[in-house]
């Protein structure tokens, strides 16, 4: 590791790891868990953990990286609201000595030294997963154009970027499946509705298939389907990402088709990586956490198995 700690581990082993973590905001289900996760796991480990909320706003996410920063504390994590952006406060952490771990998200950093470590899901095979399942789903679908409507996820973000490329290049083998709307629901409820209400209004009965980069925009979007008298998960078969338990819910009433499993359960991988890098031992570049997919006719089995 590049990261001088030498003269800090030995003081280490009487005073607990101290952890800054500067989260994303408080947007979906999957947000909700990842923090408790978080929370519970620092707790459990014995670390003292400074958090913050930055309310979906880079600004507040770099405020609070620079605060972690100025009270020296020795490890920084953050999951990034969007990819770009990060150099001069990584840097600044950087010549602090702090080493810094990404959660869920991942950077847009030439210099790939400013991070120790990216713990996350692997999100264009994610929307490779999403796709795959839509296109085994299109053989039994009448002849002609599948059209497709697309709930982008926040606007610069790994998941909503990588999620879309992965799943873009999947439906690709079929020239039947056809994007014909693409906008951002801001991985929100509310949002994912009123977008979706959009699509309906300007494509109607048109629309086959909805693909929702998180199961919280799916959820809100399956609410404007069924307010425009459209029956959601038939008349318009709904694809999402995460598994959260809203989604298997939903999926348990007829209403989604299937979920890509995306796990928020870093806590614990997240305190056992900040105590190795602390004690100085050699931690990969890339940890990627290991998921499913869940299509509606095995949700009712797994929902007691959801931890999320
Ligand atoms: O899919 C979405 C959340 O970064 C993987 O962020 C995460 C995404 C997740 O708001 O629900």
């Amino acid at each position: 590791l590049a990261i001088g700690l030498s003269a800090a581990s030995n003081a280490l082993a009487d005073k607990p790891l101290v952890i800054g973590f500067a989260q994303v905001g408080a947007e979906s289900e999957w947000r909700s868990a990842n923090t408790a996760s978080i929370k519970d796991a620092a707790s459990k480990a014995g670390v003292t953990l400074k958090f913050s909320d930055a309310q979906q706003k880079q600004e507040n996410q770099i405020k609070a990286i620079r605060s972690y920063i100025a009270q020296k504390v020795d490890v920084i994590a953050f999951s990034p609201v969007v990819e770009s952006g990060w150099d001069t406060v990584l840097k600044e952490a950087k010549s602090a000595k702090i080493p810094v771990i990404l959660t869920d998200r991942a950077v847009n950093v030439t210099d790939k030294s400013l991070y120790v470590t990216f713990i996350g899901s692997d999100f264009v095979e994610e929307g490779h997963r999403a796709g795959r399942w839509l296109l085994e789903r299109s053989k039994t679908m009448p002849a002609g154009d599948i059209n497709i409507v697309e709930l982008q996820g926040t606007v610069g973000s790994a998941p909503a970027i990588d999620r879309k490329a992965g799943f873009e290049k999947e439906i690709a083998t079929n020239p039947r499946l056809k994007i014909i709307r693409s906008q951002t629901g801001d991985f929100t409820r509310a949002k994912g509705k009123e977008v979706m209400e959009a699509f309906l209004k300007a494509e109607g009965k048109k629309i086959n298939v909805l693909y929702a980069h998180n199961d919280d925009m799916a959820i809100g979007a399956i609410q404007a389907i069924e307010e425009a008298g459209l029956k959601p998960g038939k008349d318009i078969l709904v694809i999402s990402v995460d598994g959260v338990k809203g989604a298997f819910e939903a999926m348990m009433a007829g209403k989604l088709n299937v979920t890509v499993e995306c796990s928020p359960l870093l806590g614990p991988q997240l305190m056992q990586v900040a105590k190795d890098i602390v004690a100085g031992k050699a931690v990969p570049k890339r940890i990627t956490t290991l998921e499913g997919v869940f299509p509606a006719e095995v949700a009712a089995n797994e929902f007691p198995n959801r931890k999320y």
